[in-house]
């Protein structure tokens, strides 16, 4: 409201005790909501389940999963379990294979989610007073209009520059002074890169970036704060469109590394990826999100293909919320060279200790030949035009010793790999035939 002091948004979270017993009534509400809905798939999906037997939290594991296929199968609303006249807003996530995955809000969930989505921009910084930019994309992706909302609803003034035409977006933030961004990891570099060119970064007054949507690595981290200058920091947030958008996870300045569950509406768990059993504490699975409080589309124990691992509780500044770790990848994005298993943020995290390997780079899974081969190309720093071939040794060398892969790399010149402006980045590539893929 005009002229009255800031109304916050709810970043700490309630104590063990009181959560708990919160997310059991929550819990319990929402499978007799999805009983009495009437619709045919939770219907079906629910048959074996006795309703008065969820109680807590800990009945969680009595339940079924909800899986990316369900989605596709019941394409385009056939999870919907509201009617129509109660949703007021699509979104879609575009597949890598086929048919997008769509999504459906009721009015009071687009309110959980700008709830969500200001939390998460307050925890990492932001003010009502920031102007902010918002260089995610607007359309049936969720990041634009979901951090939008979430501008709004924690009061700041957002600029919905979306993705893309990059000239328009440094113009924008040296005319605005905006102190926080919202992009892709990958996005953000660009711009920062682009501003240097520009000799303009250091007239820019932007300070934090809330970057998400992307795995990305501490490496590629310290190569956007570098990027930036001047006290910039890259901070994580998390989510995903089957679940909400963005805005079910964020890190905080004050405890890196660490991403905050927003637990009270998104129900965590960590199992195995193959078994669907739950990993022993703090181990590394698959995590799975239950929407406690959605209302048009809810899932049960959703497997989000994400690999991560529950922290211990961290206390830090008083907050509350579950601890995973930053996103190592998704399962199916699990490499298998030679029988080597790799993910590719783990190839990035060796090529960004490299001082001499700049931000980008691409991974072919070139398969072939009866053996599956692995080609990196990556730009090398402006600095180490010269000495290309020794670089190339040394990081050959890391990667094999590191993580036991042995990949043909290429280093390029600085600059002369494309960049991606719209939407998310695309690091690796299968190549099947003669087609290079990096061509
Ligand atoms: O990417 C939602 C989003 C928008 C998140 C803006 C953050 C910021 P989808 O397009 O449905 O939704 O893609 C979801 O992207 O399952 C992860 O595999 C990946 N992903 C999202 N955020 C991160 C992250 C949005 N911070 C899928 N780190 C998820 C790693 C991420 N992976």
């Amino acid at each position: 409201m005009p002229g009255t002091a800031f109304d916050p948004v709810d970043i700490v979270g309630l104590p063990t005790v009181e959560k708990r017993s919160l997310q059991g009534e929550r819990l319990a509400a929402l499978v007799a909501r999805l009983a009495a809905s009437g619709n045919p798939f939770w219907t079906e999906r629910l048959a074996g389940v006795d309703q008065t037997s969820i109680t807590s939290v800990d009945d969680l594991t009595s339940l079924p999963f909800t899986v990316k296929q369900d989605l596709r199968d019941q394409y385009p609303l056939g999870m919907v379990t509201t009617p129509m006249a109660e949703t007021t807003r699509l979104h879609a996530s575009s597949g890598t294979s086929g048919k997008p995955t769509i999504v459906v809000y009721t009015p009071n969930d687009l309110a959980i989610w700008a709830e969500v989505n200001a939390r998460a921009l307050a925890l990492a910084g932001t003010r009502p007073e920031d102007i902010l930019h918002n260089g995610y994309g607007y359309g049936l992706f969720t990041g634009g209009l979901g951090l939008h909302y979430g501008g709004e609803r924690l009061g700041c003034t957002v600029v919905p520059v979306s993705g893309g035409n990059t000239a328009l977006q440094l113009q924008l933030l040296a005319d605005l002074g905006s102190r926080v961004m919202l992009s892709t990891p990958s996005y953000c570099l660009v711009l920062a890169e682009r501003a240097h060119a520009q000799g303009i970064r250091d007239q820019l007054g932007v300070k934090i970036g809330i970057l998400g949507a992307e795995p990305w690595s501490e490496g590629m981290r310290t190569r956007i704060q570098d990027a930036w200058g001047g006290g910039f920091t890259a901070l994580d947030i998390y989510g995903l469109s089957e679940v909400i958008g963005p805005g079910v996870a964020m890190e905080a300045p004050d405890d890196l590394g660490a991403l905050n569950v927003f637990d009270d509406h998104f129900l965590p768990e960590i199992v195995d990826p193959e078994t669907g059993a739950p990993v022993a504490d703090g181990e590394y699975g698959e995590l799975v999100l239950t929407t406690l409080t959605k209302e048009a589309m809810p899932v049960l124990r959703y497997r989000t293909g994400d690999i991560t691992r529950m922290l211990p509780d961290g206390g830090v500044a008083g907050r509350h919320w579950t601890r995973i770790a930053r996103l190592t990848g998704r399962a199916d994005d699990m490499l298998i060279i030679r029988g080597i298993n790799v993910y590719p943020r783990e190839i990035e995290a060796v090529l960004m200790d490299d001082p001499d390997v700049g931000a980008n780079y691409a991974i072919v899974v070139d398969r072939r030949g009866p053996m599956v081969e692995l080609r990196i190309r990556a730009e090398a720093t402006a600095d180490a035009t010269d000495r290309l071939s020794t670089v190339r040794d040394r990081v050959a060398g890391t990667l094999a010793e590191r993580i036991r892969i042995r990949a043909d790399l290429e280093l390029v010149p600085q600059g002369s790999m494309p960049r991606t402006e719209v939407g998310k980045v695309k690091r690796v590539h299968e190549q099947v035939d003669d087609v290079d893929p990096l061509a």
